[in-house]
């Protein structure tokens, strides 16, 4: 397929440009999550999985029909939008020999730090997995307003991960993160004690948003990643569809049929890790908590929503949603990402921006889109200059793809 990347995006964000420069600039949220696949949504066919907020988001928005990750797995794949370079030039992968660092250069290029130049304030939630310039993440410590995160996988319940997290009254993934979100967000003394009672190892970076500024959050979950599935609803502050949710319904749940796999030379299951070496019953059962997890992100995006129109910033915000990668259970005999299948590569994507004309809201663009392109348009989306470095393309490109 011809790749058409930046077009539809240009097409929405054409339509924002006279609004905006009427406009104060625009706040842009986006939402990661990780290893959800295209089809998990009801809009994309899930037969069991509800996914109203995000349905809807979609038909507020646009959504890509046609969304790919370059790099389908969790490191580089974030790496990528974060960079907004492809894995060839930033070196985040699994054959350089970066170490899979960032560069100083690649984070002063990010999108999150362009941003802050260009005047916004930051956040940075959820899970990170590259290191960026040193194993500390000094510069990501000391310049995004608002670093929360943990490295590597989050677990269902984030307090067990380590103690930049024990400052949460929700312990739940999706729930910690949002309260989170809310704490950086609202103003006044509500989340005082979230931030008077964080670590002392992640106090200094942890500023609540300047409401003299329009902000950028980077929320990154580490669910539906099976990782992190373990313990779901175990507790009881864990809210109750965790562990209920669907259970009446699992013989709707598909599982492959294919039972063929790769040659032997190329891959065998047991090169794959323990949680993607999944048949049967134990394939049914992550299928089940997997559609759980979605509908707690679902849920996230409506309550963010309501959050939004509670400040009263919900007509002047951006929220584009995205998953890492995909995943396969078990087609083509594998379970896992990383390989180019389209089980793995193929994530659902859509932007929801309040400034979007009533009559070009609700398509479902076939245009070819990749990850690195969101770094790109939200550049483009809030007047902001983005670097000649990144690769992704933004709306003032020309329309041939440039070498970069
Ligand atoms: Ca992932």
């Amino acid at each position: 397929m011809m790749r058409f990347p930046i077009h539809s995006i240009l097409l929405v964000l054409s339509c924002l440009t006279s609004t905006l420069l009427a406009a104060p600039r625009p706040n842009v949220i986006f939402v990661f999550s990780d290893d959800q696949r295209f089809d998990s949504l009801a809009m994309t066919g899930d037969p069991v999985t509800q996914t109203p907020n995000l349905d809807q988001l979609a038909q507020e928005g646009v959504f890509f029909n046609n969304a790919f990750i370059t790099s389908p797995i969790c490191g580089p794949s974030r790496a990528n939008i974060f960079t907004g370079q492809w894995e060839r030039r930033n070196r985040i992968g699994f054959t350089h020999m970066s170490n899979n660092f960032v560069s100083r250069e690649a984070f002063a290029n990010s999108f999150l730090m362009q941003l802050k130049q260009a005047g916004y304030s930051t956040a940075f939630v959820g899970k990170h997995h590259t290191k960026i310039v040193d194993r500390a993440n000094t510069p990501l410590r000391q310049n995004i307003d608002f670093a929360y995160f943990g490295e590597g996988h989050l677990g269902f319940h984030l307090a067990k991960k380590g103690k930049a997290f024990f400052n949460l009254k929700k312990q739940s993934q999706i729930e910690g993160l949002f309260e989170a979100t809310e704490a950086y967000l609202r103003p006044g003394n509500e989340f005082d004690y979230f931030f008077e009672n964080a670590d002392l190892s992640v106090k200094e970076q942890l500023k609540r948003r300047d409401p003299a500024k329009p902000f950028v959050a980077w929320i990154n979950f580490n669910l539906p990643h099976q990782a992190s599935l373990g313990g779901m609803g175990s507790r009881p502050g864990d809210p109750k569809f965790y562990s209920t949710l669907y259970e009446d319904e699992k013989s709707r749940i598909v599982l492959p049929a294919e039972k063929l796999g790769l040659p032997t030379d190329v891959i065998t299951v047991e090169e794959m890790e323990p949680y993607y070496r999944l048949t049967g019953k134990r394939l049914l059962d992550t299928k089940l908590k997997t559609a759980r997890a979605v509908y707690g992100i679902d849920d996230f995006i409506g309550s963010l929503r309501k959050l939004l129109v509670e400040l009263g910033e919900d007509s002047n915000t951006i929220i584009v949603f995205c998953s890492d990668n995909g995943l396969l259970y078990g087609e083509h005999g594998i379970g896992g990402k990383t390989m180019l299948y389209e089980e793995s590569a193929h994530v659902p994507m859509m932007i929801y921006s309040p400034f979007l004309p009533k009559n070009q809201t609700g398509r479902r663009l076939d245009a070819l889109v990749v990850g690195q392109d969101i770094p790109a348009t939200d550049f483009g989306s809030v007047r902001a200059e983005g670097s000649s470095r990144l690769s992704g393309e933004k709306p003032a490109a020309p329309a041939g793809r440039q070498a970069r």
